[in-house]
């Protein structure tokens, strides 16, 4: 039809010019179609190689973590197994040149999506062993640490974790009390301290440990905990009710010794800022897969329900929550994968990722509450996934920088002055 009007416009002999490019650009308008699945063609914008890597990994959740989870989730269950096929498939590390394969940061953030689409506890998993323990060591290691430990972690072989929140420190990091005290006898260093809240702690092999130093600077430390033995305990924080398919406990240390050549070549909190910054950037594509999950469950229910003779959907209240779920998903998606892009050319700030850390999460927050609503009752039974990916976002609106601190962030350096 679209076509058929171009080559009448062509055929007239007559034509204002003006009319002619009103015509035209109609007919363009038509010609290109609209898919709600992907309002901005996303898919066009990205390469082959991510599109391959992005179907592969889509395959791998849909077909062996999604029919697991809603188990997993009730029974807080933690599988290790599944660190393992992650290592396999070649998911930790992927950016890494030498170690992983070395992808893009635009294909990094699609594997990021589509592991939350499923729950954001595997996707946890994701940005804690890739950005976060195998990252510290990828940006801050030295040769020796990475080939001692790089290969085994992003294989799945060992598990990190990453040590930087303290109970009296969450947001204010600068104010960290765990200390590191240097004996230069025996060319040591020993641990004291307690950090929690730490994905991974109760299992993890490796602790990349956040301490401050004695010159007051804060340093990074690999924990090897086969060699930390009985001055470390890591236990599991109990009543969780976010984030249940992943595992989270406590760091305790007491006289841990850490030999110097596992000591990160890394001063002061640029240190976990600059693997913060990875793992924020995963975070913020991850959120858009959760809450692109809750928007076609509650499509597809709205359109399914009947309720006063016609399906949900039919509402204009239901249509405007659809219209705004798309938009905000196609839209966040799109500052994901612009920065992303400069990511790659070296060009992306940190105060970018603030943005779409802040945005991602709490627009994926709001998009799962009001699908919970729009379920109605079956929207607080985990049967139908929405009630369980609104619990895990509440805790990845606050990890990472809570919404707030990354708006103050943003306020910083809007304004010039720091108001935290
Ligand atoms: P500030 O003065 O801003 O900075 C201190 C030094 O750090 C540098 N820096 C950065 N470098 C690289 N990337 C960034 N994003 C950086 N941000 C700051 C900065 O240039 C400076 O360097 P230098 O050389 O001049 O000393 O530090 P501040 O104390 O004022 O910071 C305040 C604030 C609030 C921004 C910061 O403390 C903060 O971001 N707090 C949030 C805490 C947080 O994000 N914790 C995350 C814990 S890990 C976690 O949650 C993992 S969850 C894992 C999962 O399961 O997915
Ligand atoms: P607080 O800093 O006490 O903040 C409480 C509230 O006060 C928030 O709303 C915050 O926005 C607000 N607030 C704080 N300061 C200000 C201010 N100046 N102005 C205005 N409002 C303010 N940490 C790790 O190191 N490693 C991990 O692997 C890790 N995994 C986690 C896993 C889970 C499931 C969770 C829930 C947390 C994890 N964390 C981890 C900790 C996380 O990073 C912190 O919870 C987060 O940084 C916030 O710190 P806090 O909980 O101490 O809150």
């Amino acid at each position: 039809m679209a076509h058929r009007l171009l080559l009448r416009v062509g055929r007239s002999r007559h034509v204002n010019p003006t009319r002619q490019i009103s015509v035209s650009a109609l007919s363009l308008q038509r010609k290109s179609t609209f898919n709600w699945e992907d309002p901005f063609c996303l898919e066009s914008q990205l390469t082959q190689d991510e599109i391959l890597m992005r179907d592969e990994i889509r395959s791998y959740c849909q077909e062996r973590l999604l029919p697991h989870v809603i188990e997993a989730n009730r029974k807080e269950n933690f599988d290790r197994e599944i660190i393992r096929e992650m290592g396999q498939l070649g998911i930790f590390g992927c950016t890494m040149k030498g170690y992983g394969a070395g992808v893009s940061s635009v294909a990094y953030g699609l594997l990021a999506k589509e592991i939350e689409g499923v729950d954001s506890g595997y996707r946890s998993l994701l940005s804690v062993q890739s950005s976060l323990a195998s990252g510290a060591i990828y940006m801050y290691g030295s040769d020796c640490q990475k080939e001692r430990f790089l290969p085994k972690m992003v294989c799945g072989e060992l598990i990190g974790c990453f040590g930087l929140t303290e109970p009296n420190h969450g947001s204010d990091v600068a104010s960290m009390e765990t200390k590191a005290t240097y004996d230069s006898d025996k060319k040591v260093y020993k641990l004291n301290g307690c950090k929690t809240w730490i994905t991974n702690a109760p299992i993890a092999d490796i602790l990349i440990i956040w301490a401050k130093c004695d010159d007051n600077q804060t340093r990074g430390f690999i924990v090897d905990r086969e060699t930390a033995k009985n001055r470390l305990s890591t236990p599991k924080i109990q009543g969780k009710f976010s984030l249940r398919t992943s595992i989270t406990g406590m760091i305790m240390m007491d006289n841990v010794i850490v030999p110097e050549e596992n000591v990160l070549n890394v001063q002061g909190l640029r240190g976990p800022f600059g693997c913060l910054n990875n793992a924020r950037y995963g975070i913020a594509w991850g959120a858009l897969g959760a809450a692109e999950t809750c928007f076609k469950i509650a499509r597809s229910y709205t359109v399914e329900r009947r309720q006063f003779n016609k399906p949900l959907a039919a509402n204009q209240l239901v249509q405007k929550k659809l219209a705004d779920m798309m938009s905000d998903i196609a839209i966040g998606l799109q500052a994901c994968l612009q920065v992303g892009r400069l990511k790659d050319q070296n060009r992306v700030a940190p105060e970018m990722i603030s943005i779409i850390k802040r945005n991602s999460t709490a627009k994926a927050l709001e998009i799962a509450r009001l699908a919970r609503d729009m379920l109605g009752a079956n929207g607080i039974s985990d049967e139908y996934h929405v009630i369980r990916h609104a619990m895990n976002l509440e805790a990845v609106s606050t990890y990472e920088g809570t919404n707030d601190i990354h708006a103050l962030i943003l306020g910083r350096t809007i304004t010039g002055v720091a108001a935290f």
